[in-house]
């Protein structure tokens, strides 16, 4: 596998104005012919398409039959046409297997159901293109089959525009995209489907038809993500003045797909799991999770498909963008701080990690071995974190002006992050030179804050560092949100203190001062974790409790009790002795549970503790064991402390959760959090009878998967006695859902206990597992791989597991295989014998024949 690079960018030398595509649907042999009017755009005498894995039959310019090795040649990743003219039609015809295609990248089919991906590179896999994303083309689709009946609905991007029946019987369906694409947005979809029909009439009056194309069976489970359409497709109008551009939009859920969903232009192909949902069969997070991936791929259509990326190192152009989308529209519906801070912990546990391990790159990487890689948490998180950081700085208003520049400038071309980013200065008159590194630098910056107060002057002088983890780093533009703090409580708005809060750091260190202030307050930076940076804390005690209580910033009152939980940890770890709480940060969280008038969401967050990865991420090199015991520990501390609290609490919300009336109401959501929260310590009690009760009542309440598998999680986590019994109830209730399944399959591989290795090994036995199936395979060893010292276990039975997986995986699906190799990446930092197993798991790996390029890159990144 070779590398590409962001500097070598250079345009194509064709343009391919329309493609016309038929394609004949077969299991093994499905034929494709493919009529392009290609157009020469400089002086390069041969055309070179991309194609892997095809059987070409023949090709045919303006209508002579090329020949072949005279003509052109096919290479293993190409076809080469020689001294083409300047312009021209080609026609392709080839050959490919759908039913072999278990990588389900290009035409595959699985589960009776013909289905494509084709981003980054999946187009090329279906036939010969330039399938690259600066080329844009109008499609016209035609789908053959010989049997009607299998095979009733017929899909493809843009309008229907005729159907008929061939001479030999053969029936077809005709698709026209009016809207030219890239390749990567192609779509095509054969199946048999149970169909929801809804309308949505834009803010100009359009009508569009919205589709769901669902498993037989499973309609019921549709009308929560068609409502979230349709909740999107009014809230891009209200927010961003976008309306939907086509007649129609259609989604289709299949059940074997390696990523979440793709935005197809008006045909989303979605992961199961991100459109069926109702309320016995997936929890509040599930229903949370497709209101976001919904919208997340509508917002595309404008973010990604009218404005597409001219290369593929821009791809945070789009995700970064719509990811950002997707998290304010999330936010609009209701639960914002909530949601701010489940993004966070996303951004510290799995963001930074990324960041501070070989795999490390800028939200606009440089060199790109295997494109699949690069779908990653940095791309589409951070790249989020800094579009939120531009809004910050630039405030809604101008952000809004920043978008309409971009989308007036930009609107049907391929464009790069400069593109957009010189609209918002357009929009602003501000420079963003400075602000840019936060696309070509990678790396977590740690900033540090020193305050210094001055009773004569009155006056505060806060000094801001900052610092990289990368050394070649420039300082980059920071926006550090704020809030100043009486020591009883009060804010406080001195007049240096910006309208909106933001101080701007720039230089490597800088000074502020707050005058007018008659007492030393209160300092807290980073409110609304205005950017994604690690934040080196020197807080004391007390001022980290009067946050807690008083910040204004819901992300900051938890911020405080996380670090008050880290530093707990830290000591614990640093001192190998038994772990202690402050008093005050107990008192606080038993007045939280009890009070009756904090948000029960937010009081759920406050009682989550810090997991292992996050801890570990937080050490230079990682003390597996004494991470996994402090955790423990904490976790039991908080169970003791807490349990008068923890059992009042459940209670008290128990009503509410079970209230069928509001069943999905923000107040019955934030309702089950608490009460999950609270019996997920409660658990760890194992000889309480109140506890034994209160698990059973909530297990038993049948109408609503959030309590039912929020109660197994809790005994199963907790090694309750019973644990046993409710699984096997579950499994019993639920063997025929598979997406109820891959809970099952993925509680019993979190369980913080070195009995998880041998139960992992023993599920890949069972019938809910399939190899085959991405969702079963994240269920459980995803899942398993971010169970931090069972992974990591001293023996290296968890390596041997999760390695034996990748195996397996490496030529059947590489990319399912790369995504689980992550976390075996970074073995620098482990400063014992594990440092050494990891290094021969990934020889081992690197020795493989036919090592996927996905596996190949990170393990050359690794070991380098
Ligand atoms: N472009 C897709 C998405 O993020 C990736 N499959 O929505
Ligand atoms: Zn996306």
């Amino acid at each position: 596998p070779t590398a590409r690079y962001r500097k070598d960018y250079k345009a194509p030398s064709f343009s391919i104005d329309t493609v016309d595509l038929h394609f004949y649907l077969d299991d093994t042999c499905t034929r494709v012919v493919n009529t392009m009017q290609v157009q020469k755009r400089d002086d390069e005498p041969d055309l070179v398409l991309d194609g892997e894995q095809l059987q070409l039959v023949q090709v045919t310019l303006d209508d002579r039959l090329l020949v072949a090795e005279q003509d052109y040649k096919v290479g293993r990743k190409s076809l080469t046409i020689y001294n083409v003219p300047a312009q021209f039609s080609l026609t392709i015809e080839n050959t490919i297997n759908p039913s072999a295609n278990t990588a389900l990248e290009g035409l595959y089919k699985s589960a009776g159901v013909f289905c494509s991906q084709c981003e980054a590179e999946g187009f090329r896999r279906i036939t010969y293109f330039l399938d690259r994303p600066d080329v844009l083309s109008v499609y016209t689709t035609t789908l053959y089959v010989a049997n009607k009946e299998e095979y009733p609905h017929l899909l493809s991007n843009g309008n229907k525009v005729d159907t008929g029946t061939t001479a030999e019987g053969l029936s077809w369906v005709r698709w026209h995209d009016p809207y030219p694409k890239p390749s990567y947005l192609f779509a095509v979809v054969a199946g048999d489907f149970d169909l929801l029909e809804d309308t949505y009439t834009t803010a100009e009056g359009r009508q569009v038809l919205l589709q769901f194309f669902v498993d037989k069976g499973n309609l019921n489970k549709a009308y929560f993500a068609m409502e979230a359409l349709k909740n999107s497709m009014r809230w891009d109008e209200q927010r961003f003045g976008l309306s939907y551009d086509l007649d129609i939009y259609m989604v289709v859920a299949v059940d074997f797909f390696n990523m979440g969903a793709m935005e197809n232009k008006g045909l989303n192909v979605f992961n199961s799991k991100f459109v069926l949902a109702d309320e016995a069969s997936a929890t509040d997070q599930d229903f949370i999770n497709v209101e976001a991936v919904i919208g997340h791929e509508y917002f595309h259509n404008w973010t990604g498909n009218r404005i597409t990326c001219r290369d593929w190192f821009q791809l945070s152009l789009k995700e970064g963008l719509t990811v950002f989308r997707e998290q304010e529209f999330s936010a609009d519906q209701g639960m914002r701080a909530v949601n701010r801070i489940q993004d966070v912990r996303i951004m510290r546990t799995h963001q930074f990690e990324e960041d501070a391990g070989p795999m490390a790159h800028a939200i606009r990487p440089d060199i790109v071995v295997e494109m699949n890689n690069f779908y990653t948490v940095t791309i589409y998180n951070k790249g989020a974190e800094v579009v939120r950081m531009l809004h910050t700085l630039l405030g809604e208003q101008t952000f809004q002006a920043g978008m309409r520049r971009y989308i007036a400038d930009n609107d049907g071309k391929a464009a790069t992050c400069n593109d957009f980013l010189q609209a918002m200065e357009q929009a602003s008159g501000r420079n963003l030179n400075q602000f840019k590194r936060w696309y070509s630098q990678a790396g977590t910056p740690e900033i540090s804050v020193q305050t210094d107060y001055s009773r004569r002057q009155r006056k505060l002088t806060v000094t801001i560092s900052q610092a990289s983890d990368k050394p070649a780093n420039a300082p980059f533009h920071i926006p550090i949100q704020v809030e100043l703090l009486s020591q009883q409580g009060e804010p406080l708005h001195p007049p240096e203190l910006p309208v909106n809060s933001v101080l701007e750091l720039t230089e490597p260190e800088q000074t502020f001062t707050f005058t007018g202030l008659k007492e030393a307050p209160v300092f807290a930076p980073l409110a609304n974790f205005s950017a994604p940076v690690k934040c080196n804390d020197t807080r004391s005690l007390d001022e980290l409790i009067t946050i807690t209580r008083f910040a204004q910033d819901a992300f900051l009152r938890w911020d405080a009790v996380q670090q008050l939980y880290s530093q707990a940890v830290h000591e614990a770890i640093a001192q190998g002795g038994a772990l202690t709480l402050p008093n005050a940060l107990i008192d606080g969280l038993k007045a939280s549970l009890t009070d009756g008038n904090s948000d029960p969401a937010l009081v759920a967050l406050l009682l989550q503790i810090p997991s292992e990865e996050g801890v570990a991420a937080e050490f230079k090199y990682v003390p597996v064991s004494a991470i996994h015991r402090a955790i423990t520990e904490l976790h039991e501390a908080l169970a003791r402390g807490l349990y008068t609290e923890l059992l009042q609490a459940w209670d008290m919300h128990w009503p509410q959760a079970t209230d069928k009336q509001a069943a999905f109401s923000k107040e019955a959501i934030a309702a089950r959090m608490l009460c999950n929260t609270c019996l997920g310590y409660l658990a760890a009690m194992t000889d309480s009878e109140a506890v034994h009760e209160r698990l059973q009542r909530q297990f038993a309440a049948e109408q609503s998967m959030t309590l039912v598998f929020g109660a197994l999680q809790a005994a199963v986590h907790n090694q309750h006695r019973l644990a046993e019994v409710q699984l096997a109830q579950f499994a019993n209730r639920w063997q025929h859902d598979p997406l109820v399944m891959d809970k099952w399959l993925a509680v019993q591989a979190t369980v913080r206990h070195a009995s998880s290795i041998a139960k992992v090994h023993e599920l890949t036995e069972h019938s809910a597992f399939d190899w085959s199936n991405p969702n079963r395979v994240y269920a459980l060893l995803a899942s398993f791989s971010h169970n931090f010292a069972q992974l990591h276990q001293a023996d290296g039975a968890g390596y041997a597991l999760l390695v034996s997986a990748i195996k397996r995986l490496n030529t059947a699906n590489p990319q399912v295989a790369s995504r689980l190799l992550s976390p075996l990446l970074n073995w620098r930092r482990f400063n014992d014998a594990r440092q050494g197993l990891l290094q021969q798991v990934l020889s081992d790996l690197r020795n493989m024949p036919d090592l996927a390029p996905d596996l190949f890159e990170k393990i050359e990144q690794s070991l380098r």
